[in-house]
């Protein structure tokens, strides 16, 4: 695996590829790598010719308060773990590199950045789609990997995609989850033992809503209410949304019978974590 940290050489390196006719499968992340990310670079595998991942801790979708200095960065294991996973190139760029000096051309997608996590992290979904957006100039990819983890972001960089002509096709990939349902996330380092523990209580309210959901509730103020009583078995951890949306709109749903999105994010002392939940159509 070669690792490419000038934007130059990596867009030289998409290039032979196409012109070799091969086709490029991109996984876009911040490293500190998991299961999580390595399931799409085994679906970018299966899919495409070459693989590319990208790891760069990107400043411009962190708060001034947000946990940017601390976030974990670990290239030595990460790229043991892409190398065993057959990727190409790994892509790690400085942020001089990503960010010159004179930058000054920000990727909004308006209304959508505002919802969800974009109420809470004013900038951040704007950070997300600029550095995407310049990812996939770079990288120039056939296909790009994303987690629905991150459902918000899916939604956002999906309509990016669409809205500014991006001629790239975005795989959706499922949330890989720990034993416990415990969504993996880079974040889940910086838990304590007891606070571990408790995390488990986001995804134990995303199936409540579930076999809610299976039994025949269909009226997403019930569902959240039950939802929020199970958060509430955690005190000490706090809500900062739930919340039951169209999946592509990001707009509440007041029923869940066309299919919804069943979103939470909470505090687990400073940490921020986030899990969903899609529930199909039961009509
Ligand atoms: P990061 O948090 O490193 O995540 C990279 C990709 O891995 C995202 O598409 C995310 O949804 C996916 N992912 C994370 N945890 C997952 C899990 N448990 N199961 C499945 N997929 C999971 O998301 C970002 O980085 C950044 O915002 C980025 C897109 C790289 C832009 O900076």
């Amino acid at each position: 695996m070669r690792i490419v940290s000038s934007a130059a050489e990596m867009t030289a390196l998409s290039k032979s590829a196409h012109r070799a006719g091969k086709s490029i499968g991109f996984v876009p992340t911040m490293g500190a790598l998991h299961q999580g990310h390595l399931s799409l670079v085994r679906a970018a595998r299966d899919q495409a010719d070459v693989v590319v991942v990208s790891i760069f801790v990107n400043p411009a979708q962190f708060g001034p308060t947000e946990d940017f200095a601390k976030y974990p960065r670990s290239l030595k294991t990460d790229s043991a773990m892409l190398e065993a996973e057959n990727s190409d190139h790994l892509f790690y760029p400085s942020v001089e590199e990503m960010y010159p000096k004179d930058a000054d051309t920000w990727v909004t997608v308006e209304a959508l950045s505002q919802k969800l996590d974009g109420q809470s992290r004013p900038g951040h979904f704007r950070g997300v789609t600029t550095v995407v957006a310049k990812l996939f100039n770079i990288v120039q990819p056939d296909f790009a990997f994303f987690g629905q983890k991150d459902a918000a972001q899916v939604a956002i960089v999906t309509k990016m995609t669409r809205d500014l002509n991006f001629d790239v096709q975005i795989v959706v990939c499922p949330i890989v989850r720990e034993a416990d349902g415990l969504a993996m996330s880079s974040r889940n380092a910086y838990l304590s033992a007891a606070q571990r523990r408790q995390a488990t209580v986001l995804s134990r309210s995303l199936t409540r809503v579930q076999s809610l959901a299976k039994q025949g509730e269909h009226d997403a103020a019930t569902l959240i209410a039950a939802a929020r009583q199970v958060m509430a078995e955690e005190p000490s951890i706090k809500l900062d949304y739930f919340e039951i949306v169209s999946p592509t709109t990001l707009d509440p749903v007041s029923d869940i019978s066309n299919g919804a999105l069943v979103a939470v994010a909470a505090y687990v002392g400073t940490t921020r974590l986030i899990d969903n939940l899609l529930l199909p159509t039961s009509r």
